[in-house]
């Protein structure tokens, strides 16, 4: 049962003057303890993203909680937007997965003044004011980085050489691609041998993986080691290194982060060699959040996902059975 009786009431009035959809929105309407979940999606750039609307929209069925869902195609304006019709349409709870860390505390607040509690989901704000949402639930993206870091000095520890490396990033300003290049670079700072010699973002997506890639190998005849913040852009890139010649996983090296089913072929097949998983599957965990968060129940300020690597060895061995 709801504790926010109030604004539950408040809900039921303004929906039924103001909507005739009839969703449920604010339990409103019927007066049973159905959850309405606002859902605002970063956009449909990966594999990754694919994978974690499909749990989102499950979960939400299996939890009995209604879930209006939109896409923001990788525009902040858009999920401002959809953040501000989810608190007119007064929604119990919203989950949303900020496409950049910035620019969030005025729109969060006016969620707050409507006191409807808001979940962050796979990437973070860095609002300093936490009291704007409840908890965050996702992965540790410096950990990622360090974890790729981490390959590739162990790959090169008996190499005195240099080690020419390039980098595609993620969408510019994101959670992910910050924490994923700083811990990459915290790992292999530490040694002078390893120099990034070209960073550019791909947007997280394949055409411009392959874009920005083919870029790369024009201007730069040396690379050693491409690390690419998630699976499609890496998989762009391997069209990019096969189309000039070279051969993706031997000539250059690849780390990617995801581990979604096509990575983990590529993986397979040793054109990559090397990925940090990332899971998509926020689903579940993220509706058993909102019904605490919705009863007043206290939750953690931080939830973090578990994850765990793959070489060429181990992506062979579990490619059958991966889900996404
Ligand atoms: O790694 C990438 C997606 O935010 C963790 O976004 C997510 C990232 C994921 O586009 O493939």
């Amino acid at each position: 049962m709801f504790k926010r009786i109030s604004a539950l009431v408040l809900a039921g009035l303004t929906a039924m003057s103001m909507t005739a959809c009839g969703s449920g929105g604010g339990g409103a309407g019927g007066g049973g303890d159905s959850i309405t979940m606002g859902f605002s999606q970063v956009g449909a750039e990966s594999g990754w993203r694919t994978a974690n609307t499909k749990s989102v929209q499950d979960s939400a069925k299996t939890a009995g909680i209604t879930l209006k869902f939109s896409d923001a195609q990788q525009k902040q304006e858009n999920q401002i937007k959809a953040l501000r019709s989810y608190i007119q349409q007064k929604v119990d709870v919203i989950a949303f997965s900020p496409v950049v860390e910035s620019g969030w505390d005025t729109v969060l607040k006016e969620a707050k003044d409507a006191k409807i509690p808001v979940i962050l989901t796979d990437r973070a704000v860095d609002s300093k004011d936490t009291s704007l949402y409840k908890t965050f639930l996702g992965s540790d993206f410096v950990e990622e980085g360090k974890k790729a870091g981490q390959w590739l000095v162990n790959e090169y520890k008996d190499n005195k050489d240099p080690v020419n490396i390039v980098e595609l990033q993620g969408t510019t300003g994101s959670a992910p691609a910050n924490d994923r290049k700083s811990g990459f670079q915290e790992v292999i700072g530490a040694d002078p041998k390893f120099k990034i010699i070209a960073s550019q973002t791909g947007d997280f997506t394949r055409a411009k993986g392959k874009e920005v890639m083919e870029a790369f190998l024009k201007s730069n005849p040396d690379i050693d080691v491409l690390y690419a913040h998630n699976d499609d852009m890496g998989l762009g890139a391997i069209e990019a290194i096969e189309g000039a010649g070279k051969v993706p996983g031997k000539d250059i090296k690849i780390i990617t982060v995801d581990a979604v089913k096509d990575g983990m072929q590529a993986l397979a097949d040793g054109k990559i060699n090397y990925i940090v998983e990332c899971s998509p599957l926020l689903g579940p965990q993220l509706m058993d959040l909102a019904k605490k968060v919705v009863k007043g129940e206290q939750v953690p300020a931080r939830v973090v996902t578990e994850e765990t690597t793959f070489t060429q060895e181990q992506a062979k061995q579990v490619l059958s059975s991966r889900q996404y």
